[in-house]
């Protein structure tokens, strides 16, 4: 059997080219979406955070995240650039394909994480995004997309993201053959894009540089996001937050879920959709 490859497209081939592969293959790769002086803005923006992440200087090969990497969440408060590119009209493009089909109303961010790679590290175990949301037997319908923003080149030697292309066509037991997955190899600045059904890890690093990348993922609006914004965001910025960004990472109601009668900037007229039901 050949070894799987992950596609790529451009931006200008987006529709004519790239929503059918990701639809294929469960993964994408579309290049030249970020300029380099977003990518430096956002090291800057996150690097005292970074630098006060403690970095696991061993490896316990049963836990979730390996050693020898960098994580931090909450991005939306400690990044502009971040907010920038959840709301950038490529993902949201595929969100409206993959997610907004399977929605009663909206989808929402679900997940923002900056993933640092350092030498030593081994892969992650390979997983679904959608593992967090067991109750459809695979496949199931796409409740996830996730994307991952290349802030330093990915090669298949400094922990590039494994996938198994296909994979979210698979069955719950069907474990990839060798060859059955490929190394995400993308210069900075472009984004994988894969869907929540599809096998995936973060690689082994056997370079000597660090991997750097972005993930944000979102989700169908009537599940509960992996990363709760309304702890994440304080008040104080929530408040200067444009309504589309504020609507996006679920300051808002989704149908009749997530009433609140504290709206940051219009109201959200959360009542209107009972008086609506009752009429
Ligand atoms: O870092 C990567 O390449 C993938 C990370 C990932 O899949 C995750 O943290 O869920
Ligand atoms: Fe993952």
């Amino acid at each position: 059997m050949e070894r799987a490859t992950i596609p790529v497209t451009d931006i200008g081939r987006l529709e004519t080219e790239g929503i059918a592969a990701l639809e294929d293959a469960g993964c994408l790769v579309v290049t030249g979406i970020a300029a380099a002086a977003e990518r430096e803005r956002l090291r800057t923006e996150l690097a005292p955070y970074m630098e006060r992440t403690r970095v696991e200087q061993g490896d316990d090969p049963e836990t979730f995240f390996p050693g020898f990497t960098r994580r931090i969440i909450s991005l939306v408060r400690r990044s502009e650039v971040v907010r920038d590119w959840i709301m950038h009209p490529m993902p949201r493009r595929l969100c409206d394909h993959f997610l907004q089909p399977n929605c009663d109303d909206r989808y929402q961010l679900h997940l923002t994480s900056a993933l640092e790679v350092g030498p030593g590290a081994r892969a992650q175990l390979l997983h679904r995004e959608e593992d967090t949301l067991p109750w459809f037997p695979l496949p199931r319908p796409n409740l996830v997309l996730a994307t991952m923003w290349a802030v330093s080149d990915f090669t298949a030697d400094n922990g590039g993201t494994l996938l198994a292309p296909g994979s979210h066509r698979w069955p719950k037991e069907r474990r990839p053959k060798e060859e059955e997955v490929a190394a995400t190899e993308m210069e900075a600045g472009s984004v994988l894009v894969w869907l929540g059904g599809t096998l995936h890890a973060a690689g082994a690093n056997v370079s000597d540089n660090w991997r750097y990348g972005v993930i944000l993922t979102y989700s169908v609006g009537w599940v509960r996001q992996e990363e709760n914004q309304a702890l994440a965001v304080p008040d104080q910025l929530a408040r200067e937050l444009p309504r589309e960004l504020l609507d996006m990472i679920g300051h808002t109601t989704n149908g009749l879920l997530g009433l609140s009668d504290r709206g940051f900037g219009e109201a959200t007229p959360a009542y209107d959709g009972i008086v609506e039901m009752n009429r």
